[in-house]
Protein backbone atom coordinates (compact mmCIF):
# COMPACT_ATOMS: atom_id res chain seq x y z
CA UNK A 1 0.00 0.00 0.00
CA UNK A 2 2.66 2.49 1.12
CA UNK A 3 3.76 3.14 -2.16
CA UNK A 4 0.75 3.63 -3.74
CA UNK A 5 0.89 7.12 -1.55
CA UNK A 6 0.98 9.66 -4.14
CA UNK A 7 4.17 12.16 -3.26
CA UNK A 8 4.02 15.90 -3.31
CA UNK A 9 5.75 16.66 -6.56
CA UNK A 10 5.81 20.43 -7.44
CA UNK A 11 4.05 23.35 -5.82
CA UNK A 12 3.25 26.12 -7.86
CA UNK A 13 1.98 29.75 -6.37
CA UNK A 14 0.88 32.24 -8.39
CA UNK A 15 -0.29 35.83 -6.94
CA UNK A 16 -3.09 37.07 -8.96
CA UNK A 17 -4.84 40.75 -8.48
CA UNK A 18 -8.92 40.25 -9.44
CA UNK A 19 -11.01 43.08 -10.29
CA UNK A 20 -13.86 42.80 -7.65
CA UNK A 21 -17.55 44.35 -8.71
CA UNK A 22 -18.35 45.41 -5.34
CA UNK A 23 -15.11 47.32 -3.61
CA UNK A 24 -15.74 47.23 0.10
CA UNK A 25 -14.83 49.96 2.35
CA UNK A 26 -15.13 48.41 6.33
CA UNK A 27 -14.09 50.31 9.11
CA UNK A 28 -10.68 48.08 9.35
CA UNK A 29 -9.77 49.36 5.56
CA UNK A 30 -11.06 49.34 2.33
CA UNK A 31 -10.14 45.91 -0.12
CA UNK A 32 -11.02 47.14 -3.83
CA UNK A 33 -9.49 43.78 -5.92
CA UNK A 34 -9.25 40.41 -4.72
CA UNK A 35 -5.53 39.60 -3.87
CA UNK A 36 -5.27 36.15 -4.36
CA UNK A 37 -2.37 33.32 -4.44
CA UNK A 38 -3.59 30.51 -5.90
CA UNK A 39 -1.59 27.10 -5.18
CA UNK A 40 -1.23 23.90 -7.31
CA UNK A 41 0.21 20.85 -5.31
CA UNK A 42 1.17 18.57 -7.90
CA UNK A 43 1.78 14.71 -7.46
CA UNK A 44 3.42 12.02 -8.70
CA UNK A 45 0.16 10.77 -10.54
CA UNK A 46 -1.17 13.00 -12.67
CA UNK A 47 -3.36 14.58 -9.93
CA UNK A 48 -3.17 18.13 -8.59
CA UNK A 49 -4.55 19.69 -5.69
CA UNK A 50 -5.19 23.38 -6.28
CA UNK A 51 -6.59 26.19 -3.77
CA UNK A 52 -6.29 29.86 -2.67
CA UNK A 53 -5.59 32.24 -0.23
CA UNK A 54 -7.09 35.59 0.34
CA UNK A 55 -4.25 38.00 0.73
CA UNK A 56 -6.34 41.34 2.02
CA UNK A 57 -3.53 44.01 -0.18
CA UNK A 58 -1.97 43.05 -2.96
CA UNK A 59 1.58 43.89 -1.04
CA UNK A 60 1.11 40.42 0.31
CA UNK A 61 1.01 38.49 -2.85
CA UNK A 62 4.18 37.94 -3.23
CA UNK A 63 5.62 37.18 -0.18
CA UNK A 64 2.50 34.75 0.37
CA UNK A 65 3.88 32.92 -2.88
CA UNK A 66 7.51 33.00 -1.96
CA UNK A 67 6.78 31.15 1.21
CA UNK A 68 4.56 28.84 -0.41
CA UNK A 69 7.38 27.77 -3.00
CA UNK A 70 10.01 27.78 -0.53
CA UNK A 71 7.54 25.37 1.81
CA UNK A 72 7.04 23.38 -1.55
CA UNK A 73 10.71 22.99 -2.11
CA UNK A 74 10.91 21.93 1.61
CA UNK A 75 8.17 19.32 1.13
CA UNK A 76 8.95 17.91 -2.31
CA UNK A 77 8.91 13.88 -1.81
CA UNK A 78 6.83 13.71 1.09
CA UNK A 79 3.60 11.04 0.88
CA UNK A 80 0.69 12.95 0.43
CA UNK A 81 -0.30 12.91 3.92
CA UNK A 82 -1.75 16.81 5.06
CA UNK A 83 -1.42 16.00 8.53
CA UNK A 84 2.19 15.00 8.01
CA UNK A 85 2.89 17.70 5.97
CA UNK A 86 1.39 20.23 8.30
CA UNK A 87 3.28 18.49 11.42
CA UNK A 88 6.74 19.35 8.89
CA UNK A 89 5.55 23.11 8.18
CA UNK A 90 5.07 23.73 12.22
CA UNK A 91 8.21 22.25 12.57
CA UNK A 92 10.13 25.14 9.56
CA UNK A 93 8.28 27.40 11.28
CA UNK A 94 8.85 26.81 14.89
CA UNK A 95 11.36 29.66 15.27
CA UNK A 96 9.96 32.14 13.48
CA UNK A 97 6.31 31.31 14.07
CA UNK A 98 3.31 30.12 12.41
CA UNK A 99 0.94 33.18 12.12
CA UNK A 100 0.10 35.67 9.69
CA UNK A 101 1.81 35.23 6.40
CA UNK A 102 3.62 31.99 7.39
CA UNK A 103 0.05 30.44 8.59
CA UNK A 104 -1.56 32.06 5.37
CA UNK A 105 1.31 29.93 3.50
CA UNK A 106 0.44 27.06 5.42
CA UNK A 107 -3.20 27.21 5.18
CA UNK A 108 -3.35 27.12 1.39
CA UNK A 109 -0.93 24.60 1.31
CA UNK A 110 -3.06 21.85 3.39
CA UNK A 111 -6.35 23.00 1.40
CA UNK A 112 -4.25 22.28 -2.22
CA UNK A 113 -3.13 18.84 -0.10
CA UNK A 114 -6.71 17.88 1.23
CA UNK A 115 -8.39 18.92 -2.37
CA UNK A 116 -5.37 16.19 -4.47
CA UNK A 117 -6.23 13.83 -1.26
CA UNK A 118 -9.69 14.11 -2.24
CA UNK A 119 -8.91 13.63 -6.02
CA UNK A 120 -6.98 10.68 -5.47
CA UNK A 121 -9.50 9.14 -3.95
CA UNK A 122 -12.68 10.05 -6.53
CA UNK A 123 -14.40 12.04 -3.60
CA UNK A 124 -15.54 15.42 -3.26
CA UNK A 125 -13.77 16.89 0.25
CA UNK A 126 -16.89 16.71 2.19
CA UNK A 127 -16.99 12.68 1.47
CA UNK A 128 -13.71 12.15 1.98
CA UNK A 129 -14.09 13.51 5.32
CA UNK A 130 -17.39 11.32 6.07
CA UNK A 131 -20.04 13.60 4.83
CA UNK A 132 -22.08 14.69 2.17
CA UNK A 133 -22.61 17.57 0.21
CA UNK A 134 -25.55 19.48 1.72
CA UNK A 135 -27.59 22.84 1.57
CA UNK A 136 -26.48 25.27 3.67
CA UNK A 137 -27.84 28.99 3.89
CA UNK A 138 -25.62 31.05 3.50
CA UNK A 139 -25.71 35.12 4.17
CA UNK A 140 -25.11 37.64 1.56
CA UNK A 141 -21.47 39.59 2.37
CA UNK A 142 -20.81 41.12 -1.18
CA UNK A 143 -21.63 44.67 -0.07
CA UNK A 144 -22.57 46.67 2.38
CA UNK A 145 -19.60 48.59 3.23
CA UNK A 146 -19.31 51.88 4.64
CA UNK A 147 -21.47 53.75 1.96
CA UNK A 148 -23.50 55.89 4.20
CA UNK A 149 -26.94 55.99 5.06
CA UNK A 150 -28.15 57.63 1.45
CA UNK A 151 -26.56 53.86 -0.16
CA UNK A 152 -27.01 51.68 2.09
CA UNK A 153 -30.95 50.39 1.81
CA UNK A 154 -30.72 50.25 -1.71
CA UNK A 155 -27.81 48.09 -1.37
CA UNK A 156 -29.31 45.87 1.32
CA UNK A 157 -32.59 45.46 -0.94
CA UNK A 158 -30.44 44.72 -3.97
CA UNK A 159 -27.86 41.91 -1.94
CA UNK A 160 -31.16 40.74 -0.18
CA UNK A 161 -32.61 40.39 -3.10
CA UNK A 162 -30.56 38.01 -4.78
CA UNK A 163 -32.29 35.42 -3.22
CA UNK A 164 -30.88 35.41 0.48
CA UNK A 165 -32.54 35.34 3.72
CA UNK A 166 -29.42 37.23 5.34
CA UNK A 167 -27.23 40.00 4.80
CA UNK A 168 -23.98 41.39 6.31
CA UNK A 169 -23.67 44.90 6.90
CA UNK A 170 -20.44 46.99 7.66
CA UNK A 171 -20.56 49.85 10.58
CA UNK A 172 -18.07 51.22 12.80
CA UNK A 173 -18.89 55.38 11.34
CA UNK A 174 -17.29 57.41 13.48
CA UNK A 175 -20.71 58.21 15.56
CA UNK A 176 -22.63 55.92 16.93
CA UNK A 177 -25.87 57.73 16.19
CA UNK A 178 -24.83 57.35 12.16
CA UNK A 179 -24.26 53.46 13.09
CA UNK A 180 -27.51 53.51 14.26
CA UNK A 181 -29.53 55.15 11.93
CA UNK A 182 -27.77 53.15 8.86
CA UNK A 183 -28.81 50.04 11.01
CA UNK A 184 -32.57 51.02 11.22
CA UNK A 185 -32.74 52.58 7.71
CA UNK A 186 -31.18 48.94 6.13
CA UNK A 187 -33.77 47.23 8.63
CA UNK A 188 -36.56 49.19 7.42
CA UNK A 189 -35.81 48.59 3.51
CA UNK A 190 -35.33 44.86 4.12
CA UNK A 191 -38.42 44.02 6.61
CA UNK A 192 -38.10 41.90 9.76
CA UNK A 193 -37.97 38.65 7.74
CA UNK A 194 -34.41 39.16 6.53
CA UNK A 195 -31.69 38.86 8.91
CA UNK A 196 -29.10 41.31 9.14
CA UNK A 197 -25.43 40.30 10.57
CA UNK A 198 -22.98 43.38 11.59
CA UNK A 199 -19.69 43.80 11.17
CA UNK A 200 -17.49 46.58 13.09
CA UNK A 201 -13.84 44.39 11.64
CA UNK A 202 -12.20 45.43 15.24
CA UNK A 203 -12.64 49.80 15.16
CA UNK A 204 -14.00 49.98 18.04
CA UNK A 205 -12.46 50.23 21.99
CA UNK A 206 -14.43 47.77 24.89
CA UNK A 207 -16.27 50.53 25.88
CA UNK A 208 -17.49 51.96 23.29
CA UNK A 209 -18.55 48.62 21.94
CA UNK A 210 -20.46 48.00 25.08
CA UNK A 211 -22.48 51.50 24.20
CA UNK A 212 -22.64 50.56 20.48
CA UNK A 213 -23.72 47.30 21.29
CA UNK A 214 -26.47 48.31 23.25
CA UNK A 215 -27.73 51.33 20.87
CA UNK A 216 -28.48 48.59 18.35
CA UNK A 217 -30.24 45.95 20.72
CA UNK A 218 -34.23 46.94 19.13
CA UNK A 219 -32.93 45.83 15.41
CA UNK A 220 -32.91 42.40 15.75
CA UNK A 221 -29.62 41.64 14.61
CA UNK A 222 -28.17 38.13 14.02
CA UNK A 223 -24.72 39.01 15.45
CA UNK A 224 -22.23 41.77 16.00
CA UNK A 225 -18.81 40.55 14.69
CA UNK A 226 -15.82 41.83 16.03
CA UNK A 227 -16.50 44.85 17.60
CA UNK A 228 -13.07 45.10 19.67
CA UNK A 229 -9.37 44.19 18.47
CA UNK A 230 -9.32 40.74 17.38
CA UNK A 231 -6.55 39.80 20.11
CA UNK A 232 -8.35 41.57 23.39
CA UNK A 233 -10.50 38.76 24.18
CA UNK A 234 -11.10 39.94 27.43
CA UNK A 235 -12.08 43.12 26.46
CA UNK A 236 -14.38 41.18 23.99
CA UNK A 237 -15.80 39.30 26.85
CA UNK A 238 -16.99 42.49 28.88
CA UNK A 239 -18.90 44.14 25.40
CA UNK A 240 -20.58 40.39 25.26
CA UNK A 241 -21.73 40.78 28.69
CA UNK A 242 -23.77 43.64 28.32
CA UNK A 243 -24.78 42.80 24.76
CA UNK A 244 -28.42 42.32 23.77
CA UNK A 245 -26.83 41.36 20.18
CA UNK A 246 -24.98 37.88 19.96
CA UNK A 247 -21.15 38.35 19.82
CA UNK A 248 -19.63 36.84 16.70
CA UNK A 249 -15.50 36.93 16.59
CA UNK A 250 -12.69 34.57 15.25
CA UNK A 251 -11.68 35.36 11.70
CA UNK A 252 -8.46 36.80 12.43
CA UNK A 253 -7.92 33.78 14.75
CA UNK A 254 -4.42 32.08 13.94
CA UNK A 255 -4.94 28.74 14.26
CA UNK A 256 -6.87 27.01 17.08
CA UNK A 257 -4.23 28.45 19.82
CA UNK A 258 -6.06 31.44 19.22
CA UNK A 259 -9.42 29.90 19.46
CA UNK A 260 -8.88 28.63 22.46
CA UNK A 261 -7.59 31.52 24.16
CA UNK A 262 -10.58 33.00 22.29
CA UNK A 263 -13.18 30.62 24.40
CA UNK A 264 -11.14 31.03 27.15
CA UNK A 265 -11.76 34.19 27.78
CA UNK A 266 -15.60 33.49 27.06
CA UNK A 267 -15.28 36.22 24.64
CA UNK A 268 -18.01 35.11 22.04
CA UNK A 269 -21.16 33.14 21.43
CA UNK A 270 -20.53 32.78 18.06
CA UNK A 271 -17.34 31.60 16.14
CA UNK A 272 -16.15 32.20 12.59
CA UNK A 273 -13.12 30.77 11.39
CA UNK A 274 -11.07 31.32 8.44
CA UNK A 275 -10.02 29.03 6.40
CA UNK A 276 -7.10 30.65 5.35
CA UNK A 277 -6.06 31.99 9.14
CA UNK A 278 -7.31 28.87 11.04
CA UNK A 279 -4.78 26.17 9.30
CA UNK A 280 -6.54 25.02 6.14
CA UNK A 281 -8.78 22.16 6.37
CA UNK A 282 -6.77 20.74 9.46
CA UNK A 283 -7.00 23.77 10.98
CA UNK A 284 -11.31 23.51 10.56
CA UNK A 285 -11.40 19.90 11.68
CA UNK A 286 -9.97 20.69 15.06
CA UNK A 287 -11.93 23.87 15.03
CA UNK A 288 -14.64 22.20 14.66
CA UNK A 289 -13.66 19.63 17.13
CA UNK A 290 -13.81 22.25 19.80
CA UNK A 291 -16.87 23.85 19.39
CA UNK A 292 -18.97 21.03 19.13
CA UNK A 293 -19.00 19.75 22.85
CA UNK A 294 -19.20 23.82 23.63
CA UNK A 295 -22.03 23.93 21.44
CA UNK A 296 -20.62 26.43 19.40
CA UNK A 297 -22.06 27.55 16.25
CA UNK A 298 -19.19 27.73 13.71
CA UNK A 299 -19.89 29.93 10.50
CA UNK A 300 -17.73 30.57 7.59
CA UNK A 301 -15.49 33.77 6.84
CA UNK A 302 -14.74 34.04 3.04
CA UNK A 303 -13.76 31.01 1.02
CA UNK A 304 -17.21 29.83 0.03
CA UNK A 305 -15.99 27.22 -2.00
CA UNK A 306 -13.99 25.11 0.60
CA UNK A 307 -16.36 26.20 3.18
CA UNK A 308 -19.75 24.46 1.46
CA UNK A 309 -17.35 21.04 2.90
CA UNK A 310 -16.07 22.17 5.56
CA UNK A 311 -19.31 23.21 7.34
CA UNK A 312 -21.20 19.85 5.69
CA UNK A 313 -18.63 18.33 8.40
CA UNK A 314 -19.29 20.69 11.26
CA UNK A 315 -21.61 19.04 14.01
CA UNK A 316 -22.35 22.98 14.88
CA UNK A 317 -22.57 24.54 11.30
CA UNK A 318 -24.55 27.90 11.00
CA UNK A 319 -23.61 30.50 8.20
CA UNK A 320 -21.94 30.23 5.04
CA UNK A 321 -20.46 33.71 4.12
CA UNK A 322 -21.08 34.03 0.49
CA UNK A 323 -18.81 36.57 -1.58
CA UNK A 324 -17.96 35.76 -5.10
CA UNK A 325 -14.42 37.36 -5.20
CA UNK A 326 -12.43 33.87 -6.56
CA UNK A 327 -15.20 33.55 -8.87
CA UNK A 328 -13.87 35.74 -12.08
CA UNK A 329 -10.47 33.19 -12.09
CA UNK A 330 -12.36 30.12 -11.58
CA UNK A 331 -14.18 27.79 -14.33
CA UNK A 332 -17.34 27.08 -12.07
CA UNK A 333 -19.18 29.38 -10.69
CA UNK A 334 -20.59 28.17 -6.92
CA UNK A 335 -23.82 27.82 -7.47
CA UNK A 336 -26.44 29.70 -4.53
CA UNK A 337 -30.13 28.85 -5.06
CA UNK A 338 -32.41 30.14 -2.45
CA UNK A 339 -29.66 31.55 -0.07
CA UNK A 340 -28.30 28.23 0.14
CA UNK A 341 -25.04 26.50 -0.96
CA UNK A 342 -24.10 22.78 -1.67
CA UNK A 343 -20.64 21.61 -2.47
CA UNK A 344 -20.14 20.18 -5.52
CA UNK A 345 -20.23 16.23 -5.91
CA UNK A 346 -17.41 16.25 -7.94
CA UNK A 347 -13.64 14.95 -6.71
CA UNK A 348 -11.89 17.74 -4.46
CA UNK A 349 -13.12 20.87 -3.43
CA UNK A 350 -14.50 21.43 -7.10
CA UNK A 351 -11.89 24.47 -7.91
CA UNK A 352 -10.76 24.08 -11.35
CA UNK A 353 -8.77 27.83 -12.99
CA UNK A 354 -9.95 29.54 -15.48
CA UNK A 355 -6.64 29.35 -17.24
CA UNK A 356 -7.39 33.04 -19.66
CA UNK A 357 -8.53 35.12 -16.68
CA UNK A 358 -5.70 33.90 -14.44
CA UNK A 359 -3.22 34.77 -17.23
CA UNK A 360 -5.59 38.21 -17.69
CA UNK A 361 -5.06 38.99 -13.45
CA UNK A 362 -1.43 37.21 -13.26
CA UNK A 363 1.05 39.79 -11.50
C1 LIG B 1 -14.10 41.28 5.65
C2 LIG B 1 -13.30 40.26 5.30
C3 LIG B 1 -12.35 40.42 4.29
C4 LIG B 1 -12.24 41.58 3.64
C5 LIG B 1 -13.07 42.60 4.00
C6 LIG B 1 -14.00 42.45 5.00
C7 LIG B 1 -15.11 41.16 6.76
C8 LIG B 1 -15.99 39.95 6.70
O1 LIG B 1 -14.50 41.21 8.00
O2 LIG B 1 -16.10 39.31 7.72
O3 LIG B 1 -16.58 39.73 5.67
MG1 LIG C 1 -15.63 40.25 9.53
Amino acid sequence: MADETPIVRELRARPVNVPMSKPLATAGGSVTTAPLVLVDLETGRGITGSAYVFCYTPMALAPVARLIEGLGAALKGEPLAPGRLMEGVQARFRLLGLQGLTMMAASAIDMAAWDALAKSHGLPLCRLLGAEPMSIPAYNSKGLGLIGLEHAPDDARELAGEGYSAIKLRLGYPHLGDDVAVAEAVREAVGENIRIMTDYNQALDPSEAEKRARALGHLGLEWIEEPVRFDDYAGCARVREGSPVPIQIGENCWGVHDMQKALDAGSCDLFMPDAGKIGGVSGWLRAAGMAEPRGLPLSSHLYPEISAHLLAVTPTRHWLEFVDWAQPVLKHKLPVIDGHVTAPDVPGIGIEWDEEAVSRYAL
